[in-house]
């Protein structure tokens, strides 16, 4: 699992993930909710998720904006967790309305 992923991996899982860019070898997402509430719940959904991963977020938020990069720090880019805490996120933010 923390093995870094070929650029031809990290292209098919983009495939399967929304509005994911690579951007400075981090799967990266800008993700827009309709206030700070639903912004803020959505973190506070992820964290436990990402915590039961032992795999953590870079991200920061500004008012309905959440910005996240993931990136496996011990590999040095990109791994299946990564993509694996990325379709979490997609779930969760899915259903908080982003
Ligand atoms: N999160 C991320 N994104 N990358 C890591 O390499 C990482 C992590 N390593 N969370 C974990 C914690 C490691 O430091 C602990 C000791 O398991």
């Amino acid at each position: 699992m923390r093995e870094k992923l070929s650029q031809q991996e990290i292209d098919a899982a983009l495939l399967q993930l929304h509005g994911w860019t690579l951007a400075e070898n981090k799967l990266h997402r800008v993700f827009k909710f309709a206030d700070f509430t639903a912004a803020f719940s959505f973190m506070c959904a992820v964290a436990p998720v990402a915590e039961r991963m032992d795999h953590h977020p870079d991200w920061c938020n500004s008012y309905n904006t959440v910005r996240v990069d993931l990136s496996t720090h011990d590999a040095g880019g990109v791994t299946a967790n990564d993509v694996e805490l990325a379709k979490a996120m997609d779930t969760i933010a899915a259903s908080a309305g982003a």
